[in-house]
């Protein structure tokens, strides 16, 4: 009998980690929890870079399962900055009385199974080993970076920095320098202000524009908060409804049933009122018309080309794809700062970049002098964080070589092969608020490892069929015309459509939370169906102390 250090194993101690601990914790299950940073956030960790913040509205990027942390945290701003973020999680930690059970600094570079002992063995990146019966991956959706394999990158001798490894330690300063940034997604768009408005030059390497919707962030003010503390069960309720999980009102009337006058009349309050509510809150066919779906862009448009004033610089950051075909950033003065004389654009689309220069960057037009060079170059998406670690299961099978094609999971949570191994937005899973996916994930993983103490079962592993009908059915989204499939064409993340060379897979269920709870719920009443369940052939060390 293999003597085993916990009864689970938890990597990675953001959103997801946290609140998979605190339901262990209630289970009366042993835990550790292993991160990789110094300190609890994981995305609102390691993304300090200048103007990161978040582009979900502070109250619903929350941890809904506290009442105490929900009546007690003070948020400061509808888009709260990554420190807030991270200071809040860091008190959510404490609240709950985590900390404890987390051990920082402890990267994790293999994690293997053992069929005789039914243990899995984690093994940190210094070589200290840690055995569990089961092991959570909560590593995160967007959490290992990706960079592009430019000639040339370890030559550059300026300053260079990855947005998504911000450095902790040294202050880093843009004052008097050339700045480079290469990448206009989510994280570039909100770089481009902070760094514009503080170098001597910035130059924006663009090589897709999105459409940055106005972010309108402001202050909380006490009236404010005190209602959001208030409403909240209609909040969630009001979550729950939505097909994103967002506190918003679920458009019902179609664009293609109004006037002009009345579209356009739609689209200025979505517009006004910031933040996602364009997309979400606007008109019901959105997504589904081509047609509205080009009236909602040529009207983005006519906003960039009315803020942006040379004309040239005004088109270059118009996209010409359908809007959502890329996760939409949120802008905080991001076209404005075309307007100053220190920030120019560059279109990598028809001129590529060959190749960083000791100096610069250098496309196939022209060359840039540089002194500091800052990537944001995204992210390998859902299945990366898994793969970059040495996973092996059943027989030594490897996770890496099994999702060579792409991932294959069960409801996103379990992986045939792969006993006692679960995920927290994992890929598959659903793509919602993502506070509110994992709230359910770990309650539901903690149901199924209720029934298995309840019920003397050692092991739960997905079946091969289940697997194969969950794939399926999220290959099956990919096998039709959407808004999903046009994002293959503008090399959009969450298709795997970002990185040269990976499938190109739907890598999450696009919404509707509740309609995923419900998947899981009939799953859970037919006794966990798509799970085989083992039992011990040994009393567990556990039931023999007991
Ligand atoms: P994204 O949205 O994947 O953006 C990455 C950016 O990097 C994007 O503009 C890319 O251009 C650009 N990129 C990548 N490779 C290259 C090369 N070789 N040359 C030039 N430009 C390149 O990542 P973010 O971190 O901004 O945001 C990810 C998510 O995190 C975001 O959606 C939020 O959900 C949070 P491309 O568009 O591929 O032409």
């Amino acid at each position: 009998m293999t003597e085993i250090d916990v009864d689970a194993i938890i990597i990675g101690a953001g959103f997801g980690g946290l609140r998979t601990l605190h339901e262990f914790r209630r289970l009366g299950l042993s835990t550790i929890l292993l991160e990789a940073g110094s300190d609890v956030g994981g995305t609102w960790y390691w993304n300090s870079y200048p103007g990161a913040r978040t582009d979900s509205e502070a109250w619903i990027y929350a941890m809904s399962h506290s009442e105490e942390i929900l009546q007690e945290w003070d948020w400061t701003h509808r888009f709260p900055r990554q420190e807030e973020v991270q200071r809040y999680l860091s008190f959510a930690t404490d609240r709950l009385g985590l900390r404890e059970d987390i051990r920082f600094d402890s990267h994790v570079d293999a994690a293997a199974y053992d069929e005789d002992s039914s243990t899995w063995t984690v093994t940190l990146a210094e070589g200290d080993t840690l055995s569990s019966r089961y092991v959570v991956f909560a590593t995160g959706l967007l959490s290992a970076t990706y960079v592009p394999p430019f000639d040339g990158l370890d030559e550059f001798k300026g300053e260079r920095y990855l947005s998504a490894r911000w450095p902790k330690k040294e202050a880093v300063s843009f004052d008097g320098k050339r700045v480079g940034i290469i990448g206009t997604g989510a994280t570039g768009v909100q770089l481009v202000p902070e760094v514009g408005r503080l170098a001597e030059h910035l130059t924006v390497f663009q090589r897709t524009p999105n459409y940055v919707l106005p972010g309108r962030n402001h202050p909380i003010d006490d009236a404010q908060r005190a209602e959001i503390k208030r409403d909240y069960a209609t909040i969630w309720e009001r979550c729950h409804d939505h097909f994103y999980g967002f506190d918003m009102t679920e458009p019902v009337r179609n664009g293609a049933d109004m006037s002009p006058e009345e579209l356009r009349a739609t689209f200025d309050v979505g517009w006004e009122r910031g933040g996602f509510h364009f997309v979400f809150e606007t008109v019901a066919d959105l997504f589904t018309n081509p047609e509205i779906n080009e009236a909602a862009c040529e009207y983005i448009r006519e906003k960039i080309r009315a803020i942006v004033k040379d004309p040239e610089t005004a088109e270059l950051l118009c996209p010409r794809y359908p809007l959502m075909a890329k996760r939409p950033p949120l802008g905080h003065s991001y076209y404005e700062m075309y307007n100053r004389p220190n920030v120019e654009i560059v279109d990598v689309s028809t001129a590529p970049i060959e190749r960083i220069t000791p100096t610069g960057v250098k496309t196939a037009e022209a060359e840039y002098e540089l002194d500091m060079i800052i990537l944001a170059t995204g992210f390998d998406a859902g299945t990366g964080a898994l793969t970059s670690i040495d996973i092996r299961g059943r027989g030594g099978r490897s996770l890496r070589e099994k999702w060579v094609d792409g991932p294959r999971t069960y409801l996103g949570i379990a992986i045939d092969e792969f006993p006692n191994l679960f995920m927290i937005s994992g890929p598959q899973t659903v793509f919602s608020n993502i506070p509110l996916v994992i709230d359910f994930t770990a309650t539901w993983i903690g149901r199924l490892m209720a029934r298995m103490e309840r019920e003397g079962m050692e092991t739960a592993e997905a079946t091969a069929e289940a697997v194969e009908a969950w794939s399926g059915r999220l290959e099956r989204i990919l096998s039709r015309p959407s808004i999903l499939t046009a994002g293959i064409g503008v090399r959009s993340w969450n298709v795997g459509a970002n990185i040269p060379g990976k499938p190109h897979k739907a890598l999450f269920l696009p919404g509707n939370l509740d309609q995923y709870a419900d998947v899981c719920s009939q799953v859970e009443s037919e006794g966990f169906e798509g799970f085989t369940f083992g039992v011990p052939s040994t009393p567990r060390v556990g039931e023999m102390l007991r």
